[in-house]
């Protein structure tokens, strides 16, 4: 497992971001977000591997394997951030900090999107800042890793 290795996930229909509903998610696309992740990645010396699906068995196989490679997981759950108990147990397997990351502040909207199963198993959550809210998640990754290294 490398020090400095972190995982940004993104969940369903996040592919179309930029692309549908900007009065809601914004113009940047989900390539636009990897770049400006990749950008501030490089500025806190930490290494990144962007993903996204729309799959929930695809979402938990990348977890699994993240258990054993990773120092951090920054995670969009996207719609399963409110149905899935699947990837709520996957995260708590996972041993590193975990931020979740809402472009949206899910607390204006409807009530379905007010609770996230994945809260429960994450050490921070950032939501309603726009697609900035994956950089700021980076920044506290950064600080609760130098915290933790000796
Ligand atoms: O605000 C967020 O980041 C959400 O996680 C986005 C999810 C939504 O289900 C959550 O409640 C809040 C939706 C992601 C779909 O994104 C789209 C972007 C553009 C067009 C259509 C969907």
């Amino acid at each position: 497992m490398s020090a400095h290795r972190v995982l940004v996930l993104n969940g369903p229909n996040l592919n179309l971001l930029g692309k549908r509903q900007p009065e809601i998610y914004g113009t940047e696309t989900l390539d636009d977000v990897e770049a400006e992740c990749r950008r501030v990645a490089e500025e806190l010396g930490l290494t990144l591997e962007f993903r996204q699906s729309n799959a929930e068995h695809e979402l938990i196989g990348w977890l699994h394997s993240a258990r054993e490679t990773v120092a951090g997981i920054v995670i969009n759950p996207a719609a399963f951030s409110h149905t899935s108990v699947a990837i709520m147990d996957a995260l708590a397997a996972c041993p590193c900090p975990i931020i979740e990351v809402h472009i949206s502040n899910i607390h204006r909207r409807e009530a379905f999107r007010h609770h996230s199963y994945v809260s429960q198993v994450a050490s921070g959550v950032i939501c309603g800042c726009g697609t900035q809210g994956y950089a700021l998640a980076l920044f506290r990754l950064a600080a609760l890793l130098e915290k933790a290294t000796p």
